[in-house]
Protein backbone atom coordinates (compact mmCIF):
# COMPACT_ATOMS: atom_id res chain seq x y z
CA UNK A 1 0.00 0.00 0.00
CA UNK A 2 1.22 3.38 -0.70
CA UNK A 3 -0.36 6.24 1.24
CA UNK A 4 -3.60 3.85 1.85
CA UNK A 5 -3.57 3.18 -1.85
CA UNK A 6 -2.99 0.03 -3.48
CA UNK A 7 0.14 0.09 -5.63
CA UNK A 8 -0.88 0.72 -9.44
CA UNK A 9 -0.67 -3.02 -11.83
CA UNK A 10 0.20 -3.69 -15.00
CA UNK A 11 -2.37 -6.52 -16.38
CA UNK A 12 -0.14 -8.32 -18.54
CA UNK A 13 -3.26 -9.74 -21.51
CA UNK A 14 -1.83 -12.57 -23.52
CA UNK A 15 -3.02 -12.55 -27.23
CA UNK A 16 -5.27 -15.41 -26.41
CA UNK A 17 -6.58 -14.23 -23.23
CA UNK A 18 -8.93 -11.77 -25.59
CA UNK A 19 -11.80 -12.27 -22.90
CA UNK A 20 -13.37 -9.07 -20.97
CA UNK A 21 -14.23 -10.88 -17.90
CA UNK A 22 -10.54 -13.15 -17.47
CA UNK A 23 -9.53 -13.17 -13.99
CA UNK A 24 -7.08 -10.58 -14.39
CA UNK A 25 -8.97 -7.74 -15.46
CA UNK A 26 -11.75 -8.91 -12.80
CA UNK A 27 -9.24 -8.29 -9.95
CA UNK A 28 -7.69 -5.08 -11.79
CA UNK A 29 -8.83 -1.28 -11.02
CA UNK A 30 -9.73 0.32 -14.31
CA UNK A 31 -9.27 3.88 -12.40
CA UNK A 32 -5.62 2.89 -11.70
CA UNK A 33 -4.19 0.15 -13.35
CA UNK A 34 -2.40 -0.12 -16.72
CA UNK A 35 -3.57 -2.79 -19.12
CA UNK A 36 -0.55 -4.47 -21.77
CA UNK A 37 -0.75 -5.83 -25.16
CA UNK A 38 2.04 -6.58 -26.85
CA UNK A 39 2.77 -8.02 -29.89
CA UNK A 40 6.32 -10.07 -30.22
CA UNK A 41 8.76 -11.74 -32.30
CA UNK A 42 8.88 -14.36 -30.04
CA UNK A 43 5.17 -15.43 -29.66
CA UNK A 44 4.47 -15.67 -33.20
CA UNK A 45 8.11 -17.67 -34.61
CA UNK A 46 8.70 -19.60 -31.00
CA UNK A 47 7.21 -22.00 -33.61
CA UNK A 48 6.91 -20.51 -37.43
CA UNK A 49 3.27 -20.34 -36.92
CA UNK A 50 0.80 -20.11 -40.37
CA UNK A 51 0.78 -16.56 -41.61
CA UNK A 52 -2.90 -16.52 -40.91
CA UNK A 53 -2.74 -16.96 -37.69
CA UNK A 54 -0.41 -14.28 -36.35
CA UNK A 55 -2.77 -11.89 -38.60
CA UNK A 56 -5.93 -13.32 -36.57
CA UNK A 57 -4.28 -13.07 -33.75
CA UNK A 58 -2.79 -9.43 -34.21
CA UNK A 59 -5.47 -8.10 -35.48
CA UNK A 60 -7.77 -9.49 -32.41
CA UNK A 61 -5.49 -7.89 -30.29
CA UNK A 62 -5.69 -4.51 -31.40
CA UNK A 63 -9.42 -4.92 -31.62
CA UNK A 64 -10.00 -5.71 -27.47
CA UNK A 65 -7.51 -3.19 -26.70
CA UNK A 66 -10.00 -0.50 -28.66
CA UNK A 67 -12.80 -2.23 -26.80
CA UNK A 68 -11.00 -2.20 -23.28
CA UNK A 69 -10.55 1.58 -24.09
CA UNK A 70 -14.08 2.56 -25.10
CA UNK A 71 -14.89 0.44 -21.62
CA UNK A 72 -12.64 3.20 -19.93
CA UNK A 73 -9.29 1.05 -19.09
CA UNK A 74 -5.90 2.60 -19.57
CA UNK A 75 -4.53 0.46 -22.06
CA UNK A 76 -0.68 0.34 -23.20
CA UNK A 77 -0.90 -1.63 -26.58
CA UNK A 78 2.89 -2.37 -27.87
CA UNK A 79 2.84 -3.25 -31.67
CA UNK A 80 5.78 -5.74 -33.59
CA UNK A 81 6.75 -2.52 -35.03
CA UNK A 82 7.14 -0.54 -32.29
CA UNK A 83 11.13 1.27 -31.50
CA UNK A 84 12.77 -0.49 -28.79
CA UNK A 85 9.89 -3.26 -28.87
CA UNK A 86 12.13 -6.21 -27.08
CA UNK A 87 10.26 -9.21 -28.98
CA UNK A 88 9.14 -11.11 -25.77
CA UNK A 89 6.45 -10.99 -23.29
CA UNK A 90 9.53 -10.94 -20.48
CA UNK A 91 10.99 -7.82 -22.29
CA UNK A 92 7.65 -6.23 -22.74
CA UNK A 93 6.88 -6.59 -19.35
CA UNK A 94 9.52 -4.78 -17.58
CA UNK A 95 9.89 -1.69 -20.10
CA UNK A 96 5.99 -1.48 -19.19
CA UNK A 97 6.75 -1.85 -15.78
CA UNK A 98 8.87 1.49 -16.03
CA UNK A 99 6.99 3.20 -18.72
CA UNK A 100 3.37 2.92 -17.00
CA UNK A 101 5.37 3.35 -12.94
CA UNK A 102 3.77 0.00 -11.93
CA UNK A 103 5.23 -2.12 -9.19
CA UNK A 104 3.29 -5.40 -10.06
CA UNK A 105 1.79 -7.52 -12.79
CA UNK A 106 -1.42 -9.40 -12.46
CA UNK A 107 -1.61 -12.21 -15.26
CA UNK A 108 -4.36 -15.00 -16.02
CA UNK A 109 -2.11 -17.84 -16.35
CA UNK A 110 -0.98 -18.59 -20.05
CA UNK A 111 -1.93 -21.92 -21.86
CA UNK A 112 1.02 -22.52 -22.59
CA UNK A 113 3.66 -24.23 -19.71
CA UNK A 114 6.68 -22.97 -21.48
CA UNK A 115 5.34 -19.05 -20.92
CA UNK A 116 4.44 -19.57 -17.68
CA UNK A 117 7.85 -20.98 -17.26
CA UNK A 118 9.31 -17.99 -18.48
CA UNK A 119 7.16 -15.45 -16.39
CA UNK A 120 7.70 -17.58 -13.39
CA UNK A 121 11.95 -17.16 -14.03
CA UNK A 122 11.16 -13.48 -14.29
CA UNK A 123 9.60 -13.27 -11.45
CA UNK A 124 12.99 -15.48 -9.92
CA UNK A 125 15.61 -13.13 -11.58
CA UNK A 126 13.97 -9.73 -10.74
CA UNK A 127 12.23 -9.91 -7.79
CA UNK A 128 9.43 -8.54 -9.09
CA UNK A 129 5.78 -9.41 -7.94
CA UNK A 130 3.73 -11.12 -10.25
CA UNK A 131 0.18 -12.49 -9.18
CA UNK A 132 -0.48 -15.57 -11.91
CA UNK A 133 -4.13 -15.97 -11.44
CA UNK A 134 -5.92 -19.17 -12.58
CA UNK A 135 -7.69 -19.07 -15.73
CA UNK A 136 -11.49 -19.87 -14.91
CA UNK A 137 -12.44 -19.52 -18.28
CA UNK A 138 -12.81 -23.59 -18.26
CA UNK A 139 -15.52 -25.18 -16.76
CA UNK A 140 -13.20 -27.58 -15.32
CA UNK A 141 -10.16 -26.14 -12.99
CA UNK A 142 -6.65 -27.92 -13.17
CA UNK A 143 -7.48 -28.77 -9.64
CA UNK A 144 -10.73 -30.77 -10.38
CA UNK A 145 -9.13 -32.30 -12.85
CA UNK A 146 -6.41 -33.39 -10.58
CA UNK A 147 -9.28 -34.56 -8.03
CA UNK A 148 -10.78 -36.12 -10.59
CA UNK A 149 -7.67 -38.16 -12.17
CA UNK A 150 -6.56 -38.84 -8.54
CA UNK A 151 -6.01 -42.61 -7.67
CA UNK A 152 -7.76 -43.70 -11.25
CA UNK A 153 -6.07 -46.41 -13.44
CA UNK A 154 -7.85 -45.08 -16.13
CA UNK A 155 -8.71 -41.53 -17.59
CA UNK A 156 -10.75 -42.15 -20.19
CA UNK A 157 -12.82 -39.16 -22.02
CA UNK A 158 -16.00 -40.65 -21.81
CA UNK A 159 -16.38 -40.85 -17.76
CA UNK A 160 -14.35 -37.31 -17.41
CA UNK A 161 -17.41 -36.48 -19.88
CA UNK A 162 -20.48 -37.67 -18.02
CA UNK A 163 -18.65 -36.03 -15.04
CA UNK A 164 -19.10 -32.68 -17.01
CA UNK A 165 -22.70 -33.34 -18.07
CA UNK A 166 -24.04 -33.60 -14.71
CA UNK A 167 -22.34 -30.71 -13.14
CA UNK A 168 -23.16 -28.66 -16.03
CA UNK A 169 -26.45 -30.70 -16.55
CA UNK A 170 -26.56 -29.95 -20.09
CA UNK A 171 -28.91 -32.77 -22.35
CA UNK A 172 -29.94 -33.77 -18.79
CA UNK A 173 -33.48 -34.30 -18.21
CA UNK A 174 -35.19 -33.81 -15.01
CA UNK A 175 -34.62 -37.19 -12.98
CA UNK A 176 -30.28 -36.61 -13.57
CA UNK A 177 -30.51 -39.10 -16.61
CA UNK A 178 -29.06 -38.23 -20.03
CA UNK A 179 -31.26 -36.58 -22.70
CA UNK A 180 -32.79 -39.58 -24.76
CA UNK A 181 -31.35 -42.34 -22.31
CA UNK A 182 -27.92 -42.16 -23.59
CA UNK A 183 -24.59 -40.50 -23.36
CA UNK A 184 -23.02 -40.43 -26.00
CA UNK A 185 -24.42 -40.38 -29.66
CA UNK A 186 -20.78 -40.75 -31.14
CA UNK A 187 -21.91 -43.64 -33.32
CA UNK A 188 -24.57 -41.87 -35.23
CA UNK A 189 -21.70 -39.11 -36.07
CA UNK A 190 -20.26 -41.81 -38.81
CA UNK A 191 -22.10 -41.39 -42.21
CA UNK A 192 -19.62 -41.46 -45.16
CA UNK A 193 -20.26 -38.02 -47.36
CA UNK A 194 -22.37 -38.30 -50.09
CA UNK A 195 -22.11 -36.26 -53.45
CA UNK A 196 -23.89 -33.68 -54.22
CA UNK A 197 -24.37 -32.12 -50.65
CA UNK A 198 -24.58 -28.53 -50.16
CA UNK A 199 -22.49 -27.55 -47.63
CA UNK A 200 -22.50 -23.20 -46.82
CA UNK A 201 -19.09 -22.77 -45.20
CA UNK A 202 -17.89 -20.66 -42.22
CA UNK A 203 -19.30 -17.32 -42.38
CA UNK A 204 -16.76 -14.40 -44.13
CA UNK A 205 -16.10 -11.11 -43.15
CA UNK A 206 -14.51 -8.44 -44.73
CA UNK A 207 -11.20 -6.98 -43.98
CA UNK A 208 -11.12 -3.61 -42.18
CA UNK A 209 -8.50 -0.72 -41.68
CA UNK A 210 -7.06 -2.13 -38.30
CA UNK A 211 -6.70 -5.95 -40.14
CA UNK A 212 -5.20 -4.35 -43.63
CA UNK A 213 -2.82 -3.05 -41.61
CA UNK A 214 -1.62 -6.17 -39.91
CA UNK A 215 -1.77 -7.92 -42.94
CA UNK A 216 0.97 -5.50 -44.38
CA UNK A 217 2.99 -6.32 -41.31
CA UNK A 218 2.66 -9.98 -41.30
CA UNK A 219 3.82 -10.32 -44.83
CA UNK A 220 6.63 -7.82 -44.39
CA UNK A 221 7.86 -9.57 -40.88
CA UNK A 222 6.26 -13.55 -41.49
CA UNK A 223 6.33 -13.82 -45.42
CA UNK A 224 9.01 -16.82 -45.40
CA UNK A 225 6.28 -18.67 -42.56
CA UNK A 226 3.88 -21.27 -43.95
CA UNK A 227 0.63 -20.55 -45.31
CA UNK A 228 -0.87 -18.50 -48.00
CA UNK A 229 -2.36 -15.03 -46.07
CA UNK A 230 -4.80 -13.90 -48.09
CA UNK A 231 -7.89 -14.22 -48.71
CA UNK A 232 -8.12 -13.39 -44.63
CA UNK A 233 -11.72 -13.55 -43.80
CA UNK A 234 -11.27 -14.58 -40.00
CA UNK A 235 -13.58 -12.79 -37.49
CA UNK A 236 -11.38 -10.28 -35.36
CA UNK A 237 -14.46 -9.23 -32.60
CA UNK A 238 -15.90 -10.95 -29.97
CA UNK A 239 -19.26 -10.11 -31.76
CA UNK A 240 -18.24 -10.93 -35.23
CA UNK A 241 -17.21 -14.15 -33.51
CA UNK A 242 -20.72 -14.13 -32.17
CA UNK A 243 -22.36 -14.04 -35.85
CA UNK A 244 -20.25 -16.96 -37.04
CA UNK A 245 -21.30 -19.33 -34.40
CA UNK A 246 -25.06 -18.06 -35.16
CA UNK A 247 -24.41 -18.86 -38.86
CA UNK A 248 -23.28 -21.95 -37.73
CA UNK A 249 -26.38 -22.77 -36.24
CA UNK A 250 -28.73 -21.61 -38.69
CA UNK A 251 -27.18 -23.23 -42.02
CA UNK A 252 -24.35 -26.21 -40.58
CA UNK A 253 -25.75 -27.69 -37.48
CA UNK A 254 -28.48 -29.77 -38.63
CA UNK A 255 -25.78 -31.90 -40.79
CA UNK A 256 -23.33 -31.62 -38.40
CA UNK A 257 -24.04 -34.83 -36.04
CA UNK A 258 -24.32 -37.11 -38.94
CA UNK A 259 -21.13 -35.58 -41.31
CA UNK A 260 -18.71 -35.36 -38.36
CA UNK A 261 -16.02 -37.72 -39.79
CA UNK A 262 -17.17 -36.93 -43.59
CA UNK A 263 -14.16 -35.40 -45.90
CA UNK A 264 -14.82 -34.71 -49.48
CA UNK A 265 -12.14 -32.70 -51.75
CA UNK A 266 -12.64 -28.67 -52.44
CA UNK A 267 -14.62 -28.79 -49.37
CA UNK A 268 -12.28 -28.39 -46.48
CA UNK A 269 -15.14 -27.42 -43.71
CA UNK A 270 -17.83 -29.67 -44.06
CA UNK A 271 -20.94 -29.46 -41.87
CA UNK A 272 -17.70 -28.04 -38.87
CA UNK A 273 -18.55 -25.28 -36.99
CA UNK A 274 -15.17 -23.85 -37.73
CA UNK A 275 -15.31 -21.85 -33.79
CA UNK A 276 -11.88 -23.36 -32.11
CA UNK A 277 -9.74 -20.49 -33.54
CA UNK A 278 -12.47 -17.86 -31.80
CA UNK A 279 -12.93 -20.22 -28.16
CA UNK A 280 -9.52 -20.63 -27.78
CA UNK A 281 -8.64 -16.73 -28.24
CA UNK A 282 -11.12 -15.53 -25.74
CA UNK A 283 -13.48 -14.32 -28.56
CA UNK A 284 -16.57 -16.87 -27.52
CA UNK A 285 -17.22 -18.30 -24.01
CA UNK A 286 -17.48 -22.29 -24.33
CA UNK A 287 -20.39 -22.57 -21.81
CA UNK A 288 -22.60 -20.00 -23.82
CA UNK A 289 -22.03 -21.95 -27.22
CA UNK A 290 -23.11 -25.09 -25.21
CA UNK A 291 -25.93 -23.38 -23.19
CA UNK A 292 -27.42 -22.61 -26.89
CA UNK A 293 -27.49 -25.45 -28.50
CA UNK A 294 -28.89 -27.33 -25.33
CA UNK A 295 -31.72 -24.80 -25.40
CA UNK A 296 -32.19 -25.53 -29.41
CA UNK A 297 -32.38 -29.21 -28.43
CA UNK A 298 -35.05 -28.78 -25.90
CA UNK A 299 -36.91 -26.54 -28.41
CA UNK A 300 -37.05 -28.94 -30.78
CA UNK A 301 -34.69 -27.16 -33.67
CA UNK A 302 -31.91 -29.47 -33.73
CA UNK A 303 -31.26 -33.51 -33.42
CA UNK A 304 -30.07 -34.98 -30.30
CA UNK A 305 -27.25 -36.77 -32.33
CA UNK A 306 -26.15 -33.28 -33.48
CA UNK A 307 -26.37 -31.50 -30.15
CA UNK A 308 -24.95 -33.84 -27.96
CA UNK A 309 -21.93 -34.50 -30.61
CA UNK A 310 -21.24 -30.76 -30.33
CA UNK A 311 -21.41 -30.67 -26.50
CA UNK A 312 -19.50 -33.89 -26.07
CA UNK A 313 -16.29 -31.83 -28.13
CA UNK A 314 -16.51 -28.79 -25.76
CA UNK A 315 -17.37 -29.97 -22.45
CA UNK A 316 -15.68 -33.25 -23.13
CA UNK A 317 -13.21 -33.36 -25.28
CA UNK A 318 -11.53 -29.79 -24.70
CA UNK A 319 -11.85 -29.32 -21.23
CA UNK A 320 -10.05 -32.88 -20.47
CA UNK A 321 -7.18 -32.66 -23.03
CA UNK A 322 -6.20 -29.26 -21.04
CA UNK A 323 -6.70 -31.28 -17.70
CA UNK A 324 -4.42 -33.73 -19.17
CA UNK A 325 -1.78 -31.11 -20.67
CA UNK A 326 -1.39 -29.51 -17.08
CA UNK A 327 -1.10 -32.81 -15.17
CA UNK A 328 1.41 -34.08 -17.43
CA UNK A 329 3.51 -31.45 -18.22
CA UNK A 330 6.66 -31.11 -18.31
CA UNK A 331 7.28 -34.18 -19.35
CA UNK A 332 4.61 -35.10 -21.37
CA UNK A 333 6.03 -33.27 -24.11
CA UNK A 334 9.24 -35.63 -24.56
CA UNK A 335 6.91 -39.24 -24.30
CA UNK A 336 7.57 -41.32 -27.37
CA UNK A 337 6.26 -45.17 -26.29
CA UNK A 338 6.40 -46.57 -29.60
CA UNK A 339 10.09 -45.20 -30.16
CA UNK A 340 9.22 -43.52 -33.57
CA UNK A 341 12.50 -41.74 -34.79
CA UNK A 342 11.51 -40.58 -38.17
CA UNK A 343 11.49 -37.11 -39.07
CA UNK A 344 8.44 -35.23 -41.03
CA UNK A 345 8.51 -35.77 -44.55
CA UNK A 346 9.36 -32.59 -46.87
CA UNK A 347 5.38 -33.20 -47.71
CA UNK A 348 3.98 -31.90 -45.12
CA UNK A 349 5.01 -28.46 -45.94
CA UNK A 350 5.21 -28.92 -49.73
CA UNK A 351 2.02 -30.63 -50.24
CA UNK A 352 4.07 -32.10 -52.91
CA UNK A 353 3.18 -36.03 -52.38
CA UNK A 354 1.23 -38.47 -55.10
CA UNK A 355 -0.82 -39.88 -52.09
CA UNK A 356 -4.19 -37.32 -52.97
CA UNK A 357 -5.38 -37.61 -49.11
CA UNK A 358 -2.26 -36.02 -47.89
CA UNK A 359 -1.86 -33.50 -50.82
CA UNK A 360 -5.50 -32.42 -50.01
CA UNK A 361 -5.34 -31.90 -46.64
CA UNK A 362 -1.85 -30.26 -46.46
CA UNK A 363 -2.67 -27.99 -49.29
CA UNK A 364 -6.19 -26.91 -47.16
CA UNK A 365 -3.78 -26.34 -43.66
CA UNK A 366 -1.49 -23.65 -46.25
CA UNK A 367 -4.60 -22.24 -47.87
CA UNK A 368 -6.86 -21.92 -44.47
CA UNK A 369 -4.79 -22.72 -41.24
CA UNK A 370 -7.69 -24.96 -41.14
CA UNK A 371 -8.42 -28.80 -40.91
CA UNK A 372 -11.41 -30.78 -39.18
CA UNK A 373 -10.64 -33.26 -36.94
CA UNK A 374 -10.95 -37.02 -39.01
CA UNK A 375 -8.54 -34.70 -41.56
CA UNK A 376 -5.83 -34.13 -38.59
CA UNK A 377 -6.32 -37.34 -36.92
CA UNK A 378 -6.76 -39.92 -39.65
CA UNK A 379 -4.85 -38.39 -42.48
CA UNK A 380 -2.54 -36.47 -41.51
CA UNK A 381 -1.69 -37.43 -37.85
CA UNK A 382 -2.28 -41.32 -39.35
CA UNK A 383 0.34 -41.10 -41.76
CA UNK A 384 2.67 -39.82 -39.34
CA UNK A 385 2.28 -42.55 -37.14
CA UNK A 386 2.54 -45.72 -39.61
CA UNK A 387 5.79 -43.98 -41.15
CA UNK A 388 7.08 -43.71 -37.82
CA UNK A 389 7.65 -39.79 -36.98
CA UNK A 390 9.21 -38.60 -34.53
CA UNK A 391 6.17 -37.25 -32.22
CA UNK A 392 8.13 -34.03 -31.27
CA UNK A 393 8.36 -33.19 -35.04
CA UNK A 394 4.83 -34.04 -35.40
CA UNK A 395 3.79 -31.72 -32.64
CA UNK A 396 5.52 -29.03 -33.42
CA UNK A 397 3.89 -29.29 -36.96
CA UNK A 398 0.31 -29.01 -35.51
CA UNK A 399 1.46 -26.40 -33.15
CA UNK A 400 2.21 -23.85 -36.61
CA UNK A 401 0.30 -24.68 -38.97
CA UNK A 402 -3.79 -24.55 -37.34
CA UNK A 403 -4.89 -20.75 -36.22
CA UNK A 404 -6.40 -22.68 -33.40
CA UNK A 405 -3.47 -24.36 -31.96
CA UNK A 406 -1.85 -23.61 -28.40
CA UNK A 407 -0.31 -25.85 -26.61
CA UNK A 408 -2.94 -26.63 -24.25
CA UNK A 409 -4.82 -28.48 -26.40
CA UNK A 410 -2.69 -29.30 -29.64
CA UNK A 411 -0.40 -31.35 -27.97
CA UNK A 412 -2.50 -33.87 -25.90
CA UNK A 413 -4.39 -34.26 -29.64
CA UNK A 414 -1.34 -34.55 -31.32
CA UNK A 415 0.88 -36.88 -28.85
CA UNK A 416 -1.31 -38.36 -26.89
CA UNK A 417 -4.96 -38.98 -29.58
CA UNK A 418 -2.85 -38.94 -32.58
CA UNK A 419 0.29 -40.55 -32.62
CA UNK A 420 -0.15 -42.69 -28.86
CA UNK A 421 2.96 -41.35 -28.00
CA UNK A 422 1.69 -41.69 -24.28
CA UNK A 423 1.15 -45.48 -24.44
CA UNK A 424 -3.01 -44.87 -24.21
CA UNK A 425 -3.43 -42.46 -21.49
CA UNK A 426 -5.44 -40.75 -23.71
CA UNK A 427 -6.83 -43.18 -26.09
CA UNK A 428 -7.90 -47.01 -25.50
CA UNK A 429 -5.84 -47.52 -28.93
CA UNK A 430 -4.17 -45.96 -31.78
CA UNK A 431 -6.26 -44.46 -34.05
CA UNK A 432 -4.32 -46.28 -37.45
CA UNK A 433 -6.11 -46.98 -40.01
CA UNK A 434 -5.60 -48.21 -43.89
CA UNK A 435 -6.59 -47.19 -46.91
CA UNK A 436 -9.76 -48.69 -46.08
CA UNK A 437 -10.92 -46.35 -43.44
CA UNK A 438 -9.84 -43.09 -45.94
CA UNK A 439 -12.15 -44.36 -49.01
CA UNK A 440 -15.19 -44.92 -46.85
CA UNK A 441 -15.28 -41.60 -45.07
CA UNK A 442 -13.93 -39.18 -47.95
CA UNK A 443 -14.12 -39.02 -51.69
CA UNK A 444 -9.89 -38.63 -52.00
CA UNK A 445 -9.19 -41.87 -53.74
CA UNK A 446 -11.27 -41.89 -56.50
CA UNK A 447 -8.36 -38.98 -57.61
CA UNK A 448 -5.44 -40.72 -56.31
CA UNK A 449 -2.16 -42.09 -58.40
CA UNK A 450 -2.92 -45.13 -55.76
CA UNK A 451 -5.32 -47.97 -56.02
CA UNK A 452 -6.66 -48.05 -52.34
CA UNK A 453 -7.78 -51.68 -53.21
CA UNK A 454 -4.37 -52.56 -53.80
CA UNK A 455 -2.22 -53.92 -50.39
CA UNK A 456 1.27 -54.66 -52.03
CA UNK A 457 2.78 -53.27 -55.27
CA UNK A 458 4.05 -50.46 -56.70
CA UNK A 459 0.32 -48.69 -57.41
CA UNK A 460 -0.61 -49.63 -53.77
CA UNK A 461 -2.01 -47.63 -51.49
CA UNK A 462 1.15 -46.62 -49.00
CA UNK A 463 -1.68 -46.48 -46.21
CA UNK A 464 -2.20 -50.65 -46.38
CA UNK A 465 0.90 -51.88 -46.28
CA UNK A 466 2.59 -49.78 -44.04
CA UNK A 467 -0.87 -50.02 -41.63
CA UNK A 468 -0.22 -53.88 -41.31
CA UNK A 469 3.63 -53.14 -40.92
CA UNK A 470 3.12 -51.04 -38.37
CA UNK A 471 1.03 -53.52 -36.54
CA UNK A 472 3.71 -55.64 -37.26
CA UNK A 473 6.54 -53.90 -35.57
CA UNK A 474 5.01 -53.07 -32.52
CA UNK A 475 3.76 -56.78 -31.87
CA UNK A 476 5.40 -56.44 -28.36
CA UNK A 477 4.16 -52.95 -27.33
CA UNK A 478 0.29 -53.38 -29.14
CA UNK A 479 -0.31 -57.02 -29.46
CA UNK A 480 -2.43 -57.38 -26.34
CA UNK A 481 -4.40 -54.54 -26.70
CA UNK A 482 -8.22 -55.94 -26.48
CA UNK A 483 -9.01 -53.50 -28.67
CA UNK A 484 -6.65 -54.56 -31.40
CA UNK A 485 -7.71 -58.57 -31.49
CA UNK A 486 -9.05 -58.23 -34.68
CA UNK A 487 -6.34 -56.74 -36.90
CA UNK A 488 -3.98 -58.85 -34.86
CA UNK A 489 -6.22 -61.72 -35.83
CA UNK A 490 -6.14 -61.18 -39.05
CA UNK A 491 -2.07 -60.53 -39.23
CA UNK A 492 -1.70 -63.42 -37.81
CA UNK A 493 -3.67 -65.15 -40.33
CA UNK A 494 -1.87 -63.94 -42.97
CA UNK A 495 0.70 -66.08 -44.86
CA UNK A 496 4.81 -65.49 -43.95
CA UNK A 497 5.18 -64.26 -48.07
CA UNK A 498 2.13 -61.78 -48.05
CA UNK A 499 3.39 -60.36 -44.67
CA UNK A 500 7.09 -60.37 -46.12
CA UNK A 501 5.45 -58.42 -48.86
CA UNK A 502 4.06 -55.75 -47.05
CA UNK A 503 7.34 -55.61 -45.06
CA UNK A 504 9.28 -54.92 -48.41
CA UNK A 505 6.18 -53.09 -49.64
CA UNK A 506 6.53 -50.92 -46.25
CA UNK A 507 10.93 -50.57 -46.45
CA UNK A 508 10.99 -49.57 -49.83
CA UNK A 509 8.35 -46.60 -49.47
CA UNK A 510 9.80 -45.53 -46.39
CA UNK A 511 13.34 -45.83 -48.09
CA UNK A 512 12.12 -43.31 -51.16
CA UNK A 513 10.82 -41.13 -48.32
CA UNK A 514 14.22 -40.35 -46.78
CA UNK A 515 16.42 -40.33 -49.47
P1 LIG B 1 -16.02 -28.74 -34.64
O1 LIG B 1 -15.76 -30.06 -35.24
O2 LIG B 1 -17.14 -27.97 -35.18
O3 LIG B 1 -16.19 -28.96 -33.06
C1 LIG B 1 -16.69 -27.93 -32.20
C2 LIG B 1 -15.69 -27.56 -31.15
O4 LIG B 1 -15.38 -28.66 -30.31
C3 LIG B 1 -14.34 -27.08 -31.66
O5 LIG B 1 -14.38 -25.73 -32.05
C4 LIG B 1 -13.42 -27.33 -30.51
O6 LIG B 1 -13.38 -26.24 -29.63
C5 LIG B 1 -14.05 -28.52 -29.81
N1 LIG B 1 -13.30 -29.74 -30.10
C6 LIG B 1 -13.63 -30.70 -30.99
N2 LIG B 1 -12.76 -31.73 -30.91
C7 LIG B 1 -11.84 -31.38 -29.99
C8 LIG B 1 -10.68 -32.02 -29.46
N3 LIG B 1 -10.29 -33.22 -29.86
N4 LIG B 1 -9.96 -31.37 -28.54
C9 LIG B 1 -10.34 -30.14 -28.11
N5 LIG B 1 -11.43 -29.51 -28.55
C10 LIG B 1 -12.17 -30.12 -29.47
N6 LIG B 1 -8.23 -28.31 -31.53
C11 LIG B 1 -7.86 -27.06 -31.19
O7 LIG B 1 -8.71 -26.27 -30.77
N7 LIG B 1 -6.55 -26.65 -31.28
C12 LIG B 1 -5.59 -27.49 -31.74
O8 LIG B 1 -4.43 -27.10 -31.83
C13 LIG B 1 -5.95 -28.80 -32.12
N8 LIG B 1 -5.01 -29.67 -32.59
C14 LIG B 1 -5.39 -30.94 -32.96
C15 LIG B 1 -4.40 -31.82 -33.41
C16 LIG B 1 -4.75 -33.11 -33.78
C17 LIG B 1 -3.68 -34.06 -34.24
C18 LIG B 1 -6.10 -33.52 -33.68
C19 LIG B 1 -6.47 -34.91 -34.05
C20 LIG B 1 -7.07 -32.66 -33.23
C21 LIG B 1 -6.74 -31.36 -32.85
N9 LIG B 1 -7.71 -30.45 -32.37
C22 LIG B 1 -7.32 -29.19 -32.01
C23 LIG B 1 -9.11 -30.86 -32.18
C24 LIG B 1 -10.03 -30.58 -33.37
O9 LIG B 1 -9.45 -31.09 -34.54
C25 LIG B 1 -10.34 -29.10 -33.55
O10 LIG B 1 -10.81 -28.57 -32.32
C26 LIG B 1 -11.45 -28.89 -34.58
O11 LIG B 1 -11.04 -29.44 -35.79
C27 LIG B 1 -11.72 -27.39 -34.71
O12 LIG B 1 -12.61 -27.14 -35.76
P2 LIG B 1 -14.12 -26.70 -35.52
O13 LIG B 1 -14.16 -25.49 -34.68
O14 LIG B 1 -14.74 -26.62 -36.86
O15 LIG B 1 -14.64 -27.92 -34.69
C1 LIG C 1 0.18 -17.12 -30.75
C2 LIG C 1 0.56 -15.74 -30.38
C3 LIG C 1 1.18 -14.92 -31.32
C4 LIG C 1 1.40 -15.34 -32.72
N1 LIG C 1 1.60 -13.69 -31.00
C5 LIG C 1 1.39 -13.21 -29.76
C6 LIG C 1 1.85 -11.93 -29.38
O1 LIG C 1 2.48 -11.23 -30.14
N2 LIG C 1 1.57 -11.51 -28.13
C7 LIG C 1 0.90 -12.28 -27.23
O2 LIG C 1 0.65 -11.82 -26.11
N3 LIG C 1 0.49 -13.51 -27.57
C8 LIG C 1 0.71 -13.99 -28.79
N4 LIG C 1 0.32 -15.25 -29.12
C9 LIG C 1 -0.36 -16.07 -28.10
C10 LIG C 1 0.64 -16.64 -27.10
O3 LIG C 1 1.60 -17.41 -27.82
C11 LIG C 1 -0.11 -17.47 -26.07
O4 LIG C 1 -0.66 -16.60 -25.14
C12 LIG C 1 0.76 -18.44 -25.35
O5 LIG C 1 1.26 -19.38 -26.22
C13 LIG C 1 0.02 -19.13 -24.21
O6 LIG C 1 -1.09 -19.85 -24.69
FE1 LIG D 1 -4.85 -41.79 -49.68
FE2 LIG D 1 -4.44 -44.33 -50.38
FE3 LIG D 1 -6.75 -43.18 -50.95
FE4 LIG D 1 -4.52 -42.43 -52.22
S1 LIG D 1 -5.51 -44.42 -52.30
S2 LIG D 1 -6.10 -41.09 -51.37
S3 LIG D 1 -3.00 -42.64 -50.61
S4 LIG D 1 -5.95 -43.58 -48.93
Amino acid sequence: MVNGRSPKQLVLILGDQLSPSIAALRAADPNRDVVLLAEVQQEASYVRHHKKKIAFLFSAMRHFAKELSAAGWCVDYVRLDDEGNRGSIPGEVERALIRNGCSRVLVTKPGEWRLLDELERLRAQRNFEINIMADDRFLCSEVAFADWADGRKQLRMENFYREMRRKTGLLMDESGKPCGGRWNFDSDNRKPPKKGLKIPGPKLFPVDAITRDVLVLVEDRFGDHFGVLQPFWFAVTRRQAESAFDHFIETSFAHFGDYQDAMLSGQPYMFHAVVSLYLNAGLLDPLKLCRRIDAAYRAGAVSLNAAEGFIRQVIGWREYVRGIYWLRMPSYVNENFLEHHNPLPAFYWTAETDMACISTCVEQTRDEAYAHHIQRLMITGNFAMLAGVDPRAVHEWYLAVYADAYEWVELPNTLGMSQFADGGLLGSKPYAASGNYINRMSDYCSDCRYEVKSKTGPRACPFNYLYWDFLDRHRDKLASNPRLAFPYRNLDGMDDDYIAALRRNAAAFMHRLHS
